[in-house]
């Protein structure tokens, strides 16, 4: 299988990130994709392939212009301040407030365009992040040239990213952008199936009202678990898309068999939609070691996970997402990658 990978990931690099009352070292780390190349190079995976550029017109497709613009110029206009450090938002228009005006100083914006404090913005994060969208949809051209899989090795994440709002280590939700090439290319159905721990609410929300995109995710239920706000299985979707959302929340602790069941359910959903292709958002947060995450997945059950996704039967696109087990995120990764390829 193809791997795209580009190096300018590296330009991002956040100092540290809000948790449990402290500020702490990022766990969305440069060498989390080091440690996958180095397996997929390892496992003699496939080719390694830099990114084509595509521009901004497929991200535009997903959005919000005025969010990319933000993205693009935050740095600067945060550095301008003679602010040294990461920028960072620290308030949000929660309810009753106004959503409607977008602030003009820097700091109003980042709060506007934010979901959360995790997403610090840093002089090479809209380098990093436009690469990483071209990474995904380099991955999707492959497979619509005829690939049955393909392996987009996206970093920073993107499945929290929303329209017009980045948040949990994500800025644009590269699995989005790469579905709706698929359609743009003539597609009439693509299926996003979701494995990272967390629930994909920017994924969820980008297509809620549409049906020409299923979107079915596995993850830490959101009664208990980031991103709280999203992702229960009572969402099924919202006007043209009713019935084209599937979440499986699952509790903490879940281990194999009880994750098999569930995903064994999203795979039926995703079968029974009969899509074009799928994009698979990657993550491998959900092992037993991962440490900020409470699944217990093992190394061998990916290959399962794989195998799984490999009975669909797809042109499937593997993007990456979490996983922050640095030692392990290789060969848990690339263990999904190697089961598809068994089938
Ligand atoms: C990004 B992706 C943990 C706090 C969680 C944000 C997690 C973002 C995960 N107690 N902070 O879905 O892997
Ligand atoms: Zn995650």
């Amino acid at each position: 299988m193809l791997t795209v990978y580009s190096d300018r990931h590296r330009l991002h690099h956040g100092h540290a990130e809000l948790i449990d009352g402290e500020m702490k070292p990022c766990f969305e780390m440069p060498s989390r994709a080091d440690f996958i190349l180095e397996r997929v190079r390892e496992t003699k995976l496939g080719d390694v392939i830099a990114p084509a550029s595509f521009g901004l017109d497929p991200v535009h497709r997903i959005h919000d212009k005025g969010f990319i613009a933000f993205l693009a110029s935050a740095w600067d206009e945060w550095s301008a301040l003679g602010r040294k450090h990461d920028a960072l938002p620290l308030i949000w228009p929660v309810r009753g407030m106004r959503q409607d005006r977008v602030p003009e100083d820097i700091d109003g914006k980042l709060g506007y365009y934010s979901m959360d404090a995790g997403v610090p913005l840093t002089a090479g994060t809209w380098a990093a992040v436009s690469d990483a969208v071209d990474v995904a949809l380099t991955g999707a051209r492959h497979v619509r040239e005829g690939a049955r899989g393909a392996f987009s090795l996206c970093r920073p994440p993107g499945h929290h990213a929303a329209a017009d709002y980045m948040g949990g280590y994500c800025y644009i939700n590269n699995a989005a952008v790469a579905a709706q090439s698929f359609l743009d290319a003539g597609a009439k159905r693509v299926a996003v199936l979701d494995v990272d721990y967390h629930h994909g609410n920017g994924t969820q929300s980008i297509f809620y009202h549409r049906s020409d995109v299923l979107f079915a995710s596995l993850h830490g239920d959101p009664r208990t678990e980031y991103p709280f706000f999203l992702g229960h299985a009572d969402e099924t979707g919202a006007g043209a898309g009713v019935g084209y959302n599937a979440n499986f929340p699952l509790q903490p602790g879940t281990a194999w068999t009880d994750y098999a069941v569930a995903l064994d359910a999203a795979c039926a959903r995703v079968a029974d939609y009969a899509p074009d292709a799928l994009v698979v958002s990657l993550g491998v947060d959900t092992f037993e070691e991962d440490p900020i995450s409470q699944f217990k997945l093992r190394s061998a059950d990916y290959l399962r996970i794989g195998e799984a996704i490999g009975r669909l039967g797809k042109p499937t696109l593997f993007v990456m997402e979490g996983g922050y087990a640095v030692a392990a995120i290789g060969v848990n990764a690339v263990n999904v990658l190697t089961g598809f390829e068994s089938i």
